[in-house]
């Protein structure tokens, strides 16, 4: 009483919480009659922690003393499981059931809630902003989020949505909020309406410093307590809490697609995803491409227990290697010599969820989702941490807890159609292997040109074969810079819709296709040509023949500090020495025909 006078009744309650709890530790510094303000400061923050935790702060210091203890014990949360490599939906990009997915999916796109997380700093990438500001590639500058609600708005008109449109909601954090509202603002929301936005951030939780769960108090502030992100699984927490989840039932909306932060390709897999979510009714599909043994991305994998139960889930990339070894597979994760791929499809946490279902089971969980600890201890007897840890948790978890009637499935994609993550600063991804993923802008934008041209290859186009360049000490492959909107073709219908007769491209060609009706029929690009039409417009190119000088990169260095942040973490720049530009900015229907440009 007198070391903390004048309580709210909720201050007080938290403080008795807290000492309950075996945090007397907080207060030892406390004297009466000092820093008032500072303890109303501290006991604010508690407040809040216990508000945004699923069962309060309690629950907290009580699941981290129990997962520390596991820890310890070096007990690992698959115990009593084995692995075994699952069957799902294998798709073939263009064949027949790919096309039906994709037809199917993009009906069904009317119903869906896109659910974008991206709270997350990426430290690993060494960039100072957000990362769905970036560039996507340098050809449109198209930047992340940019790209995804273009991808968004096209399904939306494709399928026919109702009302106010396909939902976006994007989890931020207190490191993302703020410069992705401006980001929205500053670019009138990329075409959508900002009442289908919602921006729902995601909170941290507070640093524990032992394995007793003791809470630890920022270095810099012994009134502050340190607190660290909580981990993508936090969307469910957040959207539970949000009201949202009935209000789109209501709606009739039926999937929630939750997708990351940079990955360019990662639309091009949603219409045949939602298409397979669709006809085979499934409760959870996750999207998988084939996985590089150690390749940071999990591994979907099947786990049977001692019991006979199982369940489909992802393994987290840390955790597979240890399972597999104490499983049977002394090897651990290591790729299978006949298909140069880990036998585990790798999960790129692209997750379509069924509504009601959803809803449900978040009501039994009060949105939590099982966590885990990750604490670096200071030596073999795991009795101190280096540094202060926290519980985390991860949005693929989501179908640890279902029952197991629950249809939990996954669908495989190529890596070239669906997967370009951009994660690992140019030092980093210099120093991975050659063949294995890179993970970095410079692959990630080399991906996107890549995956457009291997879909008109497949839709007949002659394309020349790619030229391998290094920049930033990464050898890729660059293949014609080929980048069409979402408006152009969504599937792989609409790319062979919007073909006719030959399609011939040079490798050092640029083609840019930014239109809803825009026909190719016998045409030969050999440098750059950029098309684009307003939606009222139906164009044509009908043999027609384009030369010029064309656009090509010019390396960067990345520690040359001349240039900006954004190029130099890719390595290299555009230089626009000659282009052919037509713009179709007049209703009616437009043909160009019998000529070289
Ligand atoms: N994120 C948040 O929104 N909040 C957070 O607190 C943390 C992250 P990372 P990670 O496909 O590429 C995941 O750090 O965790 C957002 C899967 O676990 O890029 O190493 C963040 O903004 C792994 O199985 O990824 O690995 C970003 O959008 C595999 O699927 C997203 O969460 C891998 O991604 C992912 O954060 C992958």
């Amino acid at each position: 009483g007198d070391v903390v006078p004048n309580l709210s009744d909720s201050q007080r309650t938290v403080l008795e919480l807290l000492l309950r709890e075996g945090q007397g530790h907080l207060f030892q510094h406390w004297q009466a009659g000092q820093n008032e303000e500072d303890k109303i400061r501290f006991l604010n923050q508690v407040e809040k922690l216990n508000d945004n935790y699923p069962g309060g702060l309690a629950a907290y210091i009580h699941n981290a003393r129990k997962l520390l203890a596991d820890s310890k014990a070096g007990r690992n949360p698959f115990d009593g499981y084995t692995p075994s490599v699952p069957t799902g939906e294998q798709l073939n990009y263009g064949d027949e059931d790919f096309m039906k997915f994709e037809e199917a999916g993009v009906k069904e796109a009317k119903n869906a809630v896109f659910v974008l997380v991206a709270g997350g700093l990426g430290e690993r990438l060494g960039y100072s902003g957000i990362k769905i500001a970036l560039p996507s590639q340098i050809t449109t500058e198209t930047c992340y989020l940019d790209l995804y609600i273009q991808h968004i708005l096209a399904l939306q008109e494709a399928s026919g949505s109702h009302g106010s449109g396909i939902p976006l909601v994007i989890m931020t954090s207190d490191d993302t909020h703020s410069k992705t509202q401006k980001l929205l603002e500053d670019n009138e929301y990329f075409g959508m309406s900002p009442d289908q936005v919602h921006l729902l951030k995601q909170e941290k939780v507070a640093c524990l410093a032992d394995n007793d769960a003791r809470i630890a108090l920022d270095p810099s502030d012994p009134y502050l307590i340190q607190t660290k992100p909580h981990g993508h699984g936090d969307v469910h927490t957040v959207l539970h809490t949000s009201g949202l989840l009935p209000r789109w039932q209501t709606e009739g909306r039926k999937w929630l697609l939750f997708f990351q932060d940079t990955n360019g390709l990662l639309f091009k897999g949603i219409p045949a995803a939602l298409g397979v979510s669709s006809i085979r009714d499934l409760d959870v599909n996750s999207l998988a491409v084939p996985r590089k043994a150690k390749e940071a991305i999990g591994g979907i994998s099947k786990l049977t227990h001692e019991n006979g139960s199982q369940m489909v889930l992802n393994v987290e990339y840390n955790q597979l290697d240890p399972l597999l070894r104490s499983s049977g597979y002394p090897d651990g994760d290591v790729n299978d010599p006949t298909t140069g791929y880990s036998p585990f499809p790798g999960n790129i946490n692209q997750l379509v969820i069924k509504i009601g279902p959803y809803i449900e089971e978040l009501l039994r969980t009060k949105g939590a989702i099982v966590e885990f600890v990750n604490p670096k201890y200071k030596d073999a007897s795991k009795t101190s941490f280096k540094s202060s840890t926290r519980l985390e948790c991860m949005m693929q978890d989501y179908p640890r807890t279902l029952s197991p009637s629950a249809k939990v499935g996954f669908s495989v994609l190529d890596t070239w159609l669906a997967y370009a993550p951009v994660k690992n600063n140019p030092e980093d991804a210099a120093k991975i292997p050659e063949g294995n993923p890179k993970h970095s802008p410079t692959s990630g934008e080399m991906a996107i040109y890549k995956a457009h041209c291997l879909m008109l290859r497949k839709a007949g186009a002659q394309i020349e074969d790619p030229k391998q360049e290094v920049f930033n000490g990464q050898s890729v492959e660059v293949w014609p810079r080929v980048i069409w909107s979402p408006k152009w073709a969504l599937t792989f219908a609409d790319v062979c819709k919007n073909l006719s007769g030959q399609l011939q491209i040079s490798q050092r060609s640029t083609l840019v296709l930014n239109g809803a009706h825009i026909q190719l029929e016998d045409v030969t690009v050999d440098g750059t040509l950029l098309l684009c039409g307003i939606p009222e417009s139906e164009a044509k190119l009908s043999n027609v023949r384009v030369q010029n000088k064309g656009w090509s990169f010019k390396s960067v260095d990345y520690k040359d500090t001349t240039y900006p942040e954004v190029t130099r973490i890719r390595g290299f720049e555009l230089e626009k020495l000659e282009q052919c530009s037509i713009a179709f900015d007049q209703p009616g229907s437009c043909l160009i025909q019998n000529v070289s440009l």
